[in-house]
């Protein structure tokens, strides 16, 4: 009990916390319908005033917005502030179409950075604490955000960014870092890396905090483990401000929503109805607070769970699941949703590591679906028998679970390219969006 960064938000009484919400939707709503003419022209659209938003019940009149919405109208349509009083853009990668540019004021970036010092709190932070930053810098958000949490929180701060193992681990020995912050798969890599050296004895990690990307309870188990730390997931997207928009507790059961910036909702992705808690569904957000890029319902396409249950921590803001997928991350193979989330799941559960690659390919009119798996250094298969019997069975545990035939093959520890930010485990070679083109 009582790691808060701010007790009395972070444990303030749902009533409260829903009039403070309420009171800042009303305000946002108008910021936005004076300054970005895209959504005014969308509320016009729809027959909604500012003036029929009274509070947070009224919140699902307003329009949703999109991701194209916001390539649409890059890279200013959603800036909803003089450039003058803008101090800092971040961007998304671009890697699935055009970049989105997020601004922010200087009050939007103190806002971001305590959500980020409420993380590094919850994760058990103090002013004590090296705080190890190897997530990219620049105009990715998550070295600048966890960076702004740790200088609130008073920790001594590593701005190592992505990139130079050696000279991670180097700095992690010399300078004692405590709290590790970057992706999960980087972690892991990091710690089979550290492990090689021989150096684990050097390391006085406490805690991880990762996020950015998915990954499952087991790899968690495995990272815990090899490098003897409590590990916490950080969620958070570039649209809504950067990492911290939610974090785990000590309970590591499911995210707070930092709520008395962010509103969120589950929505059903087809129909955009909302869905009562506990269901899953596409995890939308308004924010409340943010004034240089403040988007009001916007889509996240993550599929998610929220969770009122009251939590041991103390904290009373929602929790979110760990996203199960993303509505735009799933594939569908031989007519079937495929998440890479249920074959890390599987693979782990088996004893490997999630080291793997998935190749989705198309002969004919016919998927087909292929992952390399790296056996672990320390049990290498003993013979070409012995590797076929070890495919077989996880052929035998995908095929359970997936309901489709995964074709697998084991190939040596290191074979498969590692990242040093988001892993990148997917390789579908199926050309969809220009076969759906043609056939328009
Ligand atoms: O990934 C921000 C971030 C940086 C979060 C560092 C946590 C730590 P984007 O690059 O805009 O922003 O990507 C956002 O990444 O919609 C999710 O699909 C995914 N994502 C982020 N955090 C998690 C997580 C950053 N903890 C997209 N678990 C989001 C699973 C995550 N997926």
């Amino acid at each position: 009990m009582g790691n808060y960064f701010n007790e009395e938000i972070e444990t303030m009484p749902l009533d409260k916390l829903q009039a403070l919400q309420s009171e800042r939707l009303v305000e946002q709503v108008k910021h936005v319908y004076d300054n970005v003419a895209f959504y005014r022209n969308k509320m016009d659209e729809a027959g909604i005033k500012p003036e029929d938003i009274h509070g947070i019940e009224d919140l699902h009149k307003l329009p949703f917005i999109t991701k194209d919405d916001l390539r649409d109208q890059y890279p200013y349509g959603f800036r909803a502030v003089p450039q003058n009083e803008c101090v800092r853009i971040q961007s998304t990668s671009g890697t699935t179409g055009r970049r989105v540019v997020s601004f922010y004021t200087q009050d939007d970036i103190d806002i971001w950075d305590t959500c980020c010092a409420r993380a590094i709190v919850a994760a058990g932070g103090t002013k004590d604490d090296v705080v190890h930053v190897c997530y990219g810098y620049g105009l990715f958000t998550g070295g600048p955000g966890l960076n702004g949490g740790s200088h609130k929180v008073g920790c001594l701060t590593l701005p190592m960014s992505s990139g130079n193992t050696d000279r991670q681990i180097q700095f992690m020995q010399d300078l004692g870092s405590t709290i590790l912050c970057c992706t999960p798969s980087y972690a892991a890599y990091l710690a089979e890396s550290i492990h090689e050296r021989g150096a684990m004895d050097q390391i006085k990690l406490k805690a991880g905090i990762f996020g950015a990307e998915a990954w499952t309870e087991e790899m968690r188990h495995n990272i815990e483990k090899s490098l003897n730390i409590k590990a916490y997931d950080i969620y958070g997207l570039t649209e809504i401000s950067g990492p911290g928009v939610s974090f785990e507790c000590s309970e590591q059961k499911g995210m707070h929503i930092n709520e008395d910036h962010f509103i969120a909702e589950i929505i059903n992705p087809v129909t955009g109805e909302v869905l009562p808690e506990g269901e899953k569904g596409e995890l939308v957000f308004t924010c409340i607070t943010k004034k240089a890029f403040p988007l009001l319902r916007y889509r996240t396409r993550d599929i998610c769970v929220l969770s009122r249950k009251k939590c041991s921590c103390g904290r009373t803001h929602v929790r979110m699941s760990k996203p199960l997928g993303r509505s735009d991350d799933m594939m569908v193979v031989k007519g079937v949703n495929v998440f890479p989330s249920q074959i890390e799941t599987v693979l782990l559960n088996d004893g490997y590591e999630a080291n793997y690659r998935l190749v989705v390919d198309r002969v004919g009119n016919s998927d087909t679906i292929a992952v390399d798996v790296e056996w672990l250094p320390s049990n290498p298969p003993k013979d070409k028998d012995e590797k076929r019997a070890r495919e077989s069975k996880l052929f035998g545990h995908l095929k359970s679970m997936l309901g489709i035939a995964v074709e697998v093959s084991l190939v040596a520890p290191k074979s498969i390219p590692r990242s040093e930010g988001k892993a990148v485990r997917i390789v579908d070679n199926r050309n969809l969006y220009e076969e759906s083109t043609l056939a328009n």
